[in-house]
């Protein structure tokens, strides 16, 4: 019987948690599948794996109290060995699209501050370019409007047309642990991804975006046929 999504999101953490060694300091990841390897990872604890963590949202925070997975903060913690987390998309060289689950500015600050990440997934989130999933932005809400017209003049200059929705409905959008708003850009294919990268940290309105370029190391991929690993 093919594998559910569910259990090719356990493989993948379980694989992950192969590479946590008592000592470590780790970033914990957001998502369905980072959450698997949160469950994994207290199991661990549970049996004497000496760790501590920084969580990169308020709901991972929330499971990790609930299962008792000892916490930091990353001012008490500022340099991590290794974050786990989960992606939207994996494309070349290892650069994700997250944001999907609205923490990747936290998920990017903690990413940065570790010195590995392993991004965890199903392989059908592998993909050749990036950008068939949404591009998630994430904006000030002061001047929403003209931000979402600057990131479509951006998306412009380098061909990419489509879409830009403000997350949540107008009236009440949905906002981010950080008190922002997420625009999701259908902008398909962004075949110069780091460039088109360096135009979206150009708008001034523009807090983080979904694009994570040169922050994983690792990805581990699960699939029908079994494991795959993918180094940067
Ligand atoms: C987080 O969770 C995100 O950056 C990404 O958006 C999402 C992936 O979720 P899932 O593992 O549920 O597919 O890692």
């Amino acid at each position: 019987m093919a594998a559910d999504a569910k259990t090719l999101k356990k493989e993948a953490a379980r694989a992950a948690l192969g590479h946590v060694e008592s000592g470590m300091k780790l970033g914990i990841g957001t998502g369905s599948t980072a959450e698997e390897f949160v469950r994994l990872l207290a199991a661990g604890v549970a049996e004497g794996l000496d760790v501590v963590g920084v969580p990169t949202s308020e709901r991972t925070e929330a499971l990790c109290r609930e299962l008792s997975v000892p916490l930091t903060t990353l001012d008490e913690t500022p340099e991590l060995d290794l974050t786990v987390d989960g992606a939207d998309e994996v494309g070349p060289g290892l650069a994700l699209i997250k944001g999907g689950g609205g923490a990747l500015l936290r998920e990017k600050i903690v990413a940065a501050a570790s010195e590995r990440m392993i991004v965890i997934a199903d392989e059908s989130k592998l993909v050749e370019t990036l950008g068939r999933f949404p591009l998630p932005i994430e904006v000030n809400t002061f001047g929403l409007r003209a931000t979402m017209l600057a990131i479509g003049a951006a998306g412009r200059r380098f061909g990419l047309t489509g879409e830009i929705a403000i997350r949540g409905t107008e009236a009440r959008p949905f906002l981010t642990d950080g008190g922002h708003v997420i625009v999701d850009a259908s902008f398909g294919r962004i075949p110069a991804t780091r460039a088109f990268a360096d135009e979206l940290n150009a708008i001034p309105g523009v807090v983080e975006h979904g694009l994570f370029i040169g922050l994983a190391s690792l990805a581990i991929l699960a699939g029908k046929n079994g494991i795959r690993t993918i180094d940067a």
